[in-house]
């Protein structure tokens, strides 16, 4: 997020205390590179998650090295006028130690030469493997070297810790300036969200009401879409992850839109799935009435002591009555829990972290347990239905509806508060949101 002196430098020393208590060492961060899209032109750059949370360093390439003793590297590519009329400016080296308080700084390009010597002798390498082939490569090089030299006196680290153990940890629990940029966000989705269900009219295409929600991201200063958009109309609301392609929406049909608005790096991560002829049909209103007990009971369920899989087993529970009595499952609600056949209508998830990334980092688990939230966390919460549009044995009436109704909740010490609320959620509501 935005450089802040003060916030980063705090987190960085953060970091250390915690690298301390688990051996000390030093954490090796890689910046992101461009990506080659075709040719010579690029992917709009992203910077990586961890680097820019520990750095707040916004360009491509090069490294920040943070050891256990206080010492702060930066590796940055270096000052080049002819370069930077083309690209941009740069920090250079002197301003990655002047403005972002690097104690020492190099060009990117002397990474490989110099990494053998910055982590000889340190014992614990926190680099997490496994993340970017060309990083894993540099680093297997750096302690191959080392350890053919091992006669001469070097000492390849003879741990590898993932820095994930402390950095995740604390990403995890928002700050007030995190959340600052999480409202942002969730602000700027509201909006896209109004945008597509006024502008999702029967003739629309998909591609059109996506330019609708990625206009609203930009033009109230968020980066774009935190992740693909997704605009699903009619029966492709029934593919979880479909993107918005050329499909028509149909008066009659659902439109399902999975969007979010990314701003200073944090992202919003709202489904909502409205009528496009601007009124629910009966059958659509009974599955989406089933589908929103469900999410707000999810909600109602999220405080601290609450863990994800609890919340996700009282939703899934709360689905099943529903599926029942829309005629979609067979039998006692409890029985088609127990043989896993509400899989057939909601096959994933209810909740994942939500932060920098949209599948925000932390672990879902501890000691083999699903975590116990706390306050700080965000997460989201979001039901779905989906019946496929061959499906002979779901009413007919039901069948290519795809319904999911996602919001974003921060776990509070009373209970939590739902970041999204602004975006209309009730069928009612909805209905007046899609204007025609
Ligand atoms: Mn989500």
């Amino acid at each position: 997020m935005t450089y802040d002196p003060q916030l980063h430098t705090a987190r960085r020393q953060e970091i250390v205390a915690r690298m301390k208590r688990e051996g000390g060492g030093v954490m090796l961060l890689p910046a992101a590179d461009e990506k080659i899209r075709n040719n010579d032109a690029e992917y709009l750059f992203r910077q990586d998650s961890d680097f820019a949370y520990v750095t707040g360093f916004a360009e491509p390439t090069g490294c920040a090295l943070l050891f256990a003793d206080g010492r702060y590297l930066l590796f940055v590519r270096p000052k080049d006028v002819e370069r930077e009329i083309w690209t941009g400016r740069r920090a250079g080296v002197e301003g990655a130690k002047e403005i972002y308080g690097a104690t020492e700084a190099y060009p990117a390009a002397e990474v490989d030469a110099r990494l053998p010597g910055l982590i000889d002798g340190v014992g614990t390498l926190w680099f997490r493997l496994g993340h970017d082939a060309a990083w894993d490569g540099r680093v297997a090089r750096a302690l191959c070297d080392l350890r053919a030299r091992a006669r001469t006196g070097t000492m390849a680290p003879a741990r590898l810790t993932d820095p994930g153990l402390v950095l995740h940890e604390l990403r995890l629990f928002k700050s007030p300036e995190e959340l600052r940029a999480l409202r942002r966000a969730a602000e700027i989705t509201a909006e896209a969200h109004l945008a597509a269900m006024r502008d999702g009219q029967p003739g629309r295409l998909e591609f059109e009401v996506q330019a609708e929600i990625e206009y609203a991201f930009r033009r109230r200063g968020g980066t774009g879409p935190g992740y693909g958009t997704i605009v699903a109309a009619g029966a492709n609301s029934t593919i979880l992850h479909y993107r918005a392609g050329d499909a028509q929406l149909d008066k009659g049909a659902l439109c399902l839109v999975d969007a979010g608005g990314e701003y200073d790096l944090y992202t919003a991560d709202v489904t909502r799935t409205f009528p496009v002829s601007g009124a629910f049909t009966e059958a659509q209103r009974a599955a989406y009435e089933v589908v929103l007990a469900a999410q707000l009971e999810g909600i109602a369920a999220v405080r601290p002591g609450a863990t994800v899989d609890g919340i996700h087993d009282q939703v899934v529970r709360r689905l099943a009555e529903g599926m029942v009595k829309l005629g979609l499952l067979q039998g006692s609600p409890d029985e088609r829990v127990a043989d896993n056949s509400v899989r057939k209508y909601y096959m994933h998830r209810t909740s994942h972290w939500l932060g920098m990334d949209v599948h925000d980092v932390g672990a879902y688990y501890v000691g083999g347990k699903s975590r116990t939230l706390e306050p700080g966390m965000v997460l989201t919460v979001e039901p779905g239905l989906y019946v496929a549009a061959d499906d002979a044995s779901a009413p007919e009436a039901l069948r290519g509806v795809g319904i999911r109704i996602e919001d974003d909740i921060l776990v509070t010490s009373e209970g939590n508060v739902n970041l999204t609320e602004a975006t209309p959620k009730t069928a009612n509501d909805v209905e007046a949101c899609c204007v025609r």
